[in-house]
């Protein structure tokens, strides 16, 4: 097979990236190592930036999104017992975050490039990535076949790494050309997906003597929770009953009392790290996504970044393909990491401030109550937050 640009993973970045080339008349294949069905049981995600919004609507994708979406101009803070409200809309002038499943981005655009009848190769396996250094790259990889594995080849122009942390593009890259910086957490999240209807209207992030909790939705009828766990611990310890206990002593009275409980139809326990791999461009391959990067998602910026990215990376296919120039490929991964590094910080910030960490406790915990009662009594500290949270415009602090 031959394609303009080979995509490796089907997650919202390959996704999203295949849907932009495909509206540009751009080539381009799919192969992911999962089904269809397994990518959308994962539950992640679930704030959009503005920017991300765009892009789907640019890809085509958006009408669900703004039919069943929720549009939020501001969250609350939950800190010694009290609320707090961070009235987004009001300190960055206007602006709002779409409360919109990352399931539900991933299913529209899956149905939209089913429907342009575009090639995606689920249930790939053993896939690889070759000769990206040199003129003519190419993929490997094989499915099932009645008579047992089947070798496939793709010849392409370029190979889009679309494939997540764990997936095998930048294992694919020489270790010498790569820097990689990170940094584990000591503590996960424990998530929960029940059909229950939200405690509140907005999200509430809690920094509570228990740990740090987060509640959040999909839906006016879905919710999606979260409290801070140990690395240790293990979904199967969790029951429901235990999880909503939990969150129960992590929510002041108002909300303790307006908790609707129910069955989970989804639970799991995320582990939180901040990671960058640089560069993000290797010849003719590039990482995408948490392919190149990863957030603890208190900041609700892992699938942004991924679409930013992605906006970088469409932008530059098409200059190459239309222009005839390699301007935009040659400047993707300093674009992308600018953005990045704001990200991480802010992602890392915001996860210092609300949750416990074990081994500050004594002076951490006092720093961690001065910054939050200095975020709530002063309004320039408020609009850094808000206008982190909202997302920064695609082109901020561009030389
Ligand atoms: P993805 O990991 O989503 O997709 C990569 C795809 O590549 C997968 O489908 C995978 O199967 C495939 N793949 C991997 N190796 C391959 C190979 N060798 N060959 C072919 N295909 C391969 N972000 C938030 O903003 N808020 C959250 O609450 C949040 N929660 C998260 C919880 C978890 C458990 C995880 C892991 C991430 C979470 N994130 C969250 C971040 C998440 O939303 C990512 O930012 C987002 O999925 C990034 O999308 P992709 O870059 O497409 O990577
Ligand atoms: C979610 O709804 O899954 C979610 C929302 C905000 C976050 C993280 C996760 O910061």
């Amino acid at each position: 097979m031959r394609t303009q640009v080979a995509i490796i993973g089907a997650g919202p970045s390959g996704l999203l990236l295949g849907q932009l080339l495909h509206k540009a008349g751009i080539d381009a294949v799919v192969i992911e190592r999962q089904s269809a069905d397994y990518v959308l049981g994962r539950i992640r995600a679930g704030v959009l930036e503005q920017v991300c919004v765009d892009m789907l609507d640019e890809a085509g994708v958006g009408t669900r999104m703004h039919k069943e979406g929720l549009v939020h101009g501001g969250f609350e803070m939950l800190f010694q017992g009290r609320r707090h409200r961070i009235d987004m809309h009001a300190l960055t002038g206007g602006k709002s975050v779409m409360v919109y499943g990352q399931t539900e981005v991933t299913h529209d655009l899956m149905d939209a490039r089913s429907a342009a009848g575009l090639t995606t190769i689920y249930s790939a396996s053993n896939v690889s990535v070759h000769d990206f250094d040199g003129p003519r790259p190419r993929v490997l990889y094989q499915t099932e076949g009645p008579d047992g594995p089947q070798q496939h080849a793709i010849d392409c122009d370029f190979i889009a790494g679309c494939d997540g942390f764990h997936g095998v593009c930048r294992a694919s890259v020489p270790q010498d050309a790569l820097t990689t910086y990170e940094k584990v957490y000591p503590f996960g999240w424990l998530g929960i997906l029940a059909d229950v209807p939200p405690v509140s209207h907005e999200l509430i992030y809690a920094n509570t003597e228990r740990g740090f909790a987060l509640c959040s939705m999909r839906s006016e009828t879905r919710s999606r929770y979260y409290v801070q766990c140990e690395l240790t611990d293990r979904v199967e310890q969790w029951s429901d009953d235990a999880f909503w206990d939990e969150l129960r002593a992590r929510l002041d009275p108002q909300a303790r009392e307006q908790l609707v409980t129910g069955p989970s139809i989804e639970k799991s326990i995320a582990p939180l790290r901040s990671f960058v791999a640089e560069p993000m461009r290797f010849g003719r391959l590039f990482l995408a996504g948490d392919a190149a990067h990863i957030v603890p998602p208190t900041g609700a910026k892992g699938l942004n970044l991924a679409a930013s990215d992605v906006k970088y990376l469409s932008s530059a296919l098409i200059e190459h393909y239309r222009e005839k120039s390699d301007a935009g490929i040659d400047h993707y991964s300093d674009r992308c990491l600018r953005r990045v590094w704001k990200a991480e910080r802010f992602s890392w910030w915001f996860t210092s401030l609300m949750h416990r960490f074990p081994d500050t406790a004594g002076f951490g915990q006092k720093v961690q109550e001065a910054e939050l009662d200095y975020l709530i009594h002063s309004e320039s500290a408020a609009r850094s937050l808000a206008e982190n949270y909202v997302g920064l415009p695609l082109d901020f602090a561009e030389p």
